[in-house]
């Protein structure tokens, strides 16, 4: 069964909607909508205008919260297929292949941890299904390689390697194994799935990210398996549950291209189906939730989108890319490393989009990071470093149309870096004008913006305009902002510089707003 990247990922959904269609529902939970809970349910006397104010309190969870903050995470695409020179192995690889020669996971860790990258998830298991960890539970896995004289396993040296760094680590387990006897035959290989799953989360300490790929092809006898999700995504709660499970699983969705450019206009808050929202009611995204949908459309949270919803949950996206062109390394892509100007672009268009970029680094047949990638990952930190270290708007005087601080009376909370101190306008204002008035002109090419999301995402439009000492003119505009937006514009010169919001679903914040220059190189 050929099945293509990306829609691949969605191949298995006529399956998952079985499950949840197999779900013994309890009788309904009433609606709740109050601050703090990543759900709401909308009820069917709800007007547009009580949606709209669901919508806008739906807030993440806290392991949603923390995992937002990371901003970079990194993938290590490892394994058999580094040794076979493919990108999907179909499990009949010997062990024997897989021998690094100098396998220095130390190196990837303080590569990413130089990178500015928070947590590094490693593909413990991927489609061949040869672990690189000592499964008990199969021979096809490094306890049967050269490697160490089947004495290694990369999982440990790489949380290790995480732990010595400081950064935190994550496994990616494939679902799809093209190895396992047991695979097509469902109920057994959701056994072996738990089994590995609880080798990975009770043997290697605290795991923070969990990731499932949707791809799901026919077992050695010609069925198709049918994943249990509910029952792994409990077991993970249960011996991990600060860990957040992603793209096939409930905390995080996948944005839906591995271009690493995600949406314009990127809502975190999103409809469920009607299937699933007294899964949600009652579980409240603490332990199983549901399962995703195809979240490939372009519009997935308007308010067109969200009228017409059952169930709304706080589902932020993961904006997965490799440095290379394959998620494997392969040699004859060496000079097809990113550059640090496009990873630059990229991070604009993940992270400034209200993503988590999740940025695929793969280790060669010696298990270290290939130096064309280390360079270009270095020098992308430097030009990251050189455009956000300054933020023009520090210390200008600030006036604001409403609203109050959350420190006090210190407008400066906007502009210190820290995300903790914000502005929230009136409660009965949608719109609101933030004018900063600064000493001297100032140049500026780059606008970040963020929201406080604790409170909910909530702004839909806002302009930048600037005053040429007569007129308001504008700079540049946008739709939503999330956790974090980035816009680049041509460059303005000017010291009264205003943000409109435009449009709001609830009274609008602001955490952070910066100005700041494009680095010269990259432009
Ligand atoms: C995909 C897999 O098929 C690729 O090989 C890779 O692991 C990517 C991140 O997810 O769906």
């Amino acid at each position: 069964m050929n099945l293509t990247n990306p829609l691949k990922r969605w191949a298995f959904l006529a399956v998952a909607s079985l499950s949840i269609g197999g779900f013994q529902c309890k009788s309904p939970q009433p609606a709740d909508e109050k601050p703090g809970n990543n759900y709401a349910r909308i009820d069917s006397t709800d007007t547009e205008a009580d949606i709209i104010r669901k919508a806008a309190n739906v807030v993440p969870s806290d392991r949603q919260f923390r995992w937002q903050q990371l901003e970079l995470t990194a993938f290590i695409h490892f394994g058999v297929n580094t040794f076979t020179n493919k990108e999907w192995g179909d499990g009949t690889e010997s062990p024997e292949i897989f021998n690094p020669t100098s396998l220095d996971a130390d190196q990837w860790a303080q590569i990413c941890k130089a990178a500015g990258v928070k947590l590094m998830i490693l593909t413990a298991k991927h489609h061949d299904g040869f672990c690189l960890w000592p499964s008990k539970f199969t021979e096809h896995s490094v306890k049967n390689s050269p490697w160490k004289n089947g004495q290694g396993d990369v999982v440990k040296e790489a949380v290790d390697a995480c732990r010595r760094v400081g950064i935190g680590f994550g496994v990616y387990l494939s679902p799809w194994d093209r190895n396992s006897p047991y695979f097509g035959d469902s109920a057994k290989y959701n056994d072996y799935f738990i089994n590995q799953l609880t080798e990975l989360l009770t043997q290697y300490g605290k795991i923070d990210e969990v990731w499932f790929d949707g791809a799901n092809g026919e077992g050695p006898n010609g069925k198709q398996q049918v994943y249990d999700f509910d029952r792994w995504y409990n077991h993970i709660r249960e011996l991990q549950p600060d860990a957040i499970i992603a793209v096939m699983g409930p905390d995080v969705r996948w944005v839906g291209t591995e271009t690493g450019y995600g949406r314009d206009t990127e809502w975190s808050v999103v409809p469920v189906d009607e299937q699933q929202q007294d899964k949600i009611a009652q579980n409240s995204q603490q332990n199983v939730s549901f399962t995703p949908k195809n979240m490939m459309d372009d519009d997935l949270g308007s308010r067109d989108k969200i009228f017409k919803a059952r169930s709304l949950v706080w589902y932020p996206a993961e904006t997965d890319v490799s440095i290379r062109p394959g998620w494997f390394y392969h040699r004859e892509e060496d000079d097809q490393v990113k550059s640090p100007e496009k990873l630059l672009d990229i991070y604009f268009n993940s992270v400034g989009k209200n993503g988590v970029l999740l940025l695929n680094i793969p280790p060669d047949k010696r298990g270290k990071i290939h130096q064309n990638d280390s360079l270009s990952l270095i020098q992308w930190k430097s030009l990251l470093d050189e455009t956000f270290s300054v933020n023009l708007l520090k210390g200008s005087k600030v006036s604001v149309s409403s609203g109050k601080f959350s420190s006090g009376n210190d407008a400066s909370g906007m502009t210190d870096g820290a995300y903790s101190s914000y502005w929230i306008a009136d409660e009965s204002d949608t719109t609101a004008v933030i004018e900063f008035q600064l000493s001297e002109k100032i140049k500026f090419d780059v606008l970040m913006l963020q929201e406080y999301i604790k409170k909910g995402q909530r702004i839909e439009s806002f302009v930048l305009e600037y005053n040429d000492g007569d007129n308001w003119k504008e700079i540049v505009g946008g739709t939503t902002v999330g956790y974090k937006r980035l816009l680049r514009f041509d460059e303005v010169d000017a010291n009264r510089i205003r943000l409109r919001i435009t449009a709001s679903r609830l009274n609008p914040t602001i955490a952070e707003i910066g100005l700041y220059r494009y680095p010269v190189t990259s432009k």
